[in-house]
């Protein structure tokens, strides 16, 4: 097999490349290739310079993912760039694309950096809940000062060719758009002004005081939120600063083995390879995604408002209607500071910004003017009739290829389907609030939605930069139905004995950004309140069910937005504990005969995982979800839980099925018509095989 590193000289000039597509990850081969080729190199007398730069679309983006947790395979990448670094020629690294990870790490040790304009340059090794282990902590340091490497290294972003400039992370930056050829003129440069070696290994880092450093630990440390890994990065960086670079380089090798050694560095890895995965559903090899310009919008609340935003960020044009022109006002006016804000942050150029509010963008009180929409969503009020009456409309309507969307967060949209004379174009998109922000869609498939359609769904997923995961119909669809169960396993919880406020705290312990009850405070409790009336007449007379939220929503007292919900939302104080809803608890507690007892946050947490992993479990065994990765996926992007948690389903595998099921079996002691067992739980268990089992 060939080498996915070939060198050639020309004129002097060593040009290495690197070609392992799609990303050029620094797998075995290309280590071993880069090593082989340094010293070669080395070893020519002819060469007097040597170039290292990537084929295809990007320089290295990183050590190769797919070899982490398995048997090391020499050579090791720190001691390839350690090699490479130590070369007696200037060495220069021509970088495109993203310069990531052990990529931007091989490019720092090199002598000299060159990109192209539009390159990037990160290390992104804390996403995957390690460090950058081949010598990132101890060079970068040498190069921008300790406040940027804290930021770039605990941060995980990526900055742009013009701050690498300014930083001196690059020396220069190219013209035009051939970085091989720049490279190599770059050498050219170097030999003919006689510039030698400048291995960053050799000088001084950047320092800042102990005190210094120690807010600045303190301040990773707080947005760290439980994950291990950018708290090992700083005692990298500090080991950076106070020790020569071999013993520094070895204590950061101890520091990345710490951390492989964690659940965590697992977690972010499945998660990593999720993301991607989730995309991949049978539908898109059979079907052909229809082209989506035009976009209709029907309503525009919250929702509406977001998704017509998002669209048009991703370069649509968007009709929005309302049903009075007032409200299609203040809908436009919603849109209009969404994108003013998106101009701010630098996420949208002024001139898209001109183009949009000049035509791209308009709103209409009549559904005719969605007549040559190519797909219309709905994000009308919550109820069947009124969706049926919307999807009736722009059946007649809408042009014969058009999609039909709904927006539905718990609707049958096989039901919505069957007004219309083409069901096979009806599909559901749940988007997540704020759309304009949230990453995660649910696309819901129903019984005659057609592949095309799936198709054309998961295409403007990727359009409007969201991730996709694919759901079939049930009430709630994935997300939405497992939130359902674990709410009411922590509702079982406060009856049991817990304050929500003990519940809030367990779960940011567990490391949520916030809590349940928080949660609700924010996105109103008015929303779950209309969905448990509509469902109150379907309720299981068996069912234990909590009433206290809805004697909270009788007062009128609906979260943040009326100041009062399971909190007192004070202005100057924050965030306050409410007696009046720990006395609507207790009472409730007595009229159904419970003695309160002390919860631990462990049972908290123990009841709230496995509720949540039994419903994952059903929506698996169901095959309303793909894959166990698809809940994760869900729950990652949708639902605050922690990422380097890996989503409930790698967390169960983590933790063990057989403790799960011995969990659910305990608790249904107290409640067996709520914690009855997933089969799919129970056949894994009875098999001895893990969630993952299933995601190949
Ligand atoms: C590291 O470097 C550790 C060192 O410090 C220390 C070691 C001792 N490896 O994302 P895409 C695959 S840690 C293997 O869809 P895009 C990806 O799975 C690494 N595979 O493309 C996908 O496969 P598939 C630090 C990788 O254009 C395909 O490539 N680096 C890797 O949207 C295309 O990827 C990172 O964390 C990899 N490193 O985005 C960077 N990277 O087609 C991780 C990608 O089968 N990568 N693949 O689904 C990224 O952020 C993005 O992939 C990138 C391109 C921005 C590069």
């Amino acid at each position: 097999m060939s080498s996915p590193v070939q060198m050639t000289v020309e004129d002097g000039i060593a040009v290495i490349e690197i070609n392992n597509p799609p990303v050029n990850a620094l797998s075995q081969a290309v280590r071993q290739g880069l090593i082989e080729a340094a010293r070669a190199a080395d070893a020519d007398p002819d060469v007097k310079a040597i170039v290292v730069y990537g084929a295809g679309r990007t320089f290295i983006a990183g050590a190769d993912i797919r070899e982490f947790g398995k048997p090391p395979m020499p050579p090791g990448l720190p001691e390839v760039i350690d090699e490479f670094e130590l070369v007696s020629t200037p060495t220069v690294a021509a970088l495109h694309g993203t310069a990531l990870g052990g990529g931007l790490e091989t490019a720092l040790g090199a002598h000299y950096r060159i990109a192209l304009a539009s390159g990037r340059f990160g290390l992104p090794e804390v996403h995957l809940g390690i460090l950058p282990g081949a010598g990132g902590t101890q060079r970068l340091p040498r190069v921008v000062p300790i406040a940027k490497a804290v930021e770039m290294i605990t941060g995980g972003g990526m900055i742009g060719a013009k701050e690498a400039l300014a930083l001196g992370l690059i020396d220069e930056i190219a013209e035009g758009d051939d970085i091989r050829a720049a490279g190599i003129a770059m050498a050219r440069r170097l030999v003919s002004e006689g510039k030698g070696v400048r291995p960053l290994s050799a000088e001084e880092p950047n320092r800042v005081t102990a005190e210094e450093f120690e807010t600045m630990r303190s301040m990773v440390a707080k947005k760290a939120r439980g994950l291990i890994a950018p708290l090992n990065c700083m005692k990298a960086i500090e080991a950076g600063m106070t020790m020569p670079f071999t013993e520094g380089r070895q204590r950061e090798r101890e520091l990345i083995m710490e951390l492989f050694a964690s659940p965590q560095s697992g977690a972010m890895i499945h998660a990593f390879f999720a993301d991607r995965e989730v995309a991949k559903v049978p539908e898109l090899k059979t079907g052909t995604p229809r082209n989506i310009a035009k976009m209709g919008v029907v309503g525009g609340g919250t929702m509406g408002a977001g998704i017509a935003t998002s669209a048009l960020l991703a370069g649509l044009d968007v009709t929005l209607a309302e049903r009075e022109a007032e409200a299609a006002e203040r809908a436009a006016a919603t849109v209009q500071s969404h994108l003013a804000g998106a101009v701010k942050r630098g996420k949208l150029k002024q001139d898209a910004y001109d183009a949009i509010m000049g035509g791209k963008f308009r709103t209409t009180t009549d559904y005719n003017d969605f007549a040559d929409a190519d797909l219309v969503i709905e994000a009308v009020f919550e109820s069947m009739e009124v969706k049926k009456d919307v999807f009736g409309q722009l059946d007649v309507i809408c042009k014969p290829g058009a999609i039909l969307a709904s927006n539905t967060s718990y609707l049958n949209v096989d039901e919505i389907a069957a007004m219309t004379n083409r069901p096979e174009d009806v599909i559901g998109l749940h988007f997540f609030s704020p759309a304009h922000v949230m990453r995660l869609l649910e696309v819901v498939v129903g019984d005659k939605t057609s592949d095309d359609v799936v198709a054309s769904g998961f295409a403007l997923a990727k359009t409007m930069k969201k991730i996709a995961v694919r759901s079939g119909v049930c009430d709630g669809f994935i997300g939405n139905r497992i939130l359902n169960a674990y709410a009411k396993a922590i509702n079982g919880a406060v009856l049991a004995g817990a304050s929500p406020y003990d519940v809030d705290r367990a779960m940011q312990d567990f490391g949520l950004a916030m809590g349940l009850f928080r949660v609700a405070d924010l996105a109103g409790l008015d929303i779950g309140w209309a969905n448990r009336k509509r469902k109150a007449d379907s309720r299981d007379p068996n069912e234990q069910y909590a009433e206290f939220a809805d004697r909270i929503c009788e007062l009128g007292r609906f979260g943040r937005k009326t100041g009062r919900g399971f909190y007192i939302h004070d202005k100057a104080k924050g965030e306050l504990p409410d007696d009046e809803v720990l006395e609507i608890i207790a009472r409730e507690r007595a009229d159904k005969g419970i003695t309160p007892r002390a919860i631990s946050d462990a049972e908290v947490i123990d009841r709230y995982m496995a509720a949540m992993i039994n419903e994952s479990a059903k929506v698996v065994g169901e095959g309303i979800a793909l894959r166990p990765l698809d809940v994760d996926i869900t729950l990652l992007n949708g639902y605050g839980f922690p990422r380097w948690r890996g989503g409930p389903l790698h967390y169960a595998d983590t933790v063990g099925l057989d403790k799960v099921l011995n969990d659910i079996k305990t608790f249904a002691k107290e409640d067996t018509n709520f914690w009855q067992p997933a089969p799919l739980l129970e056949q894994l268990v009875a098999d001895g095989k893990t969630f993952a089992s299933l995601n190949r």
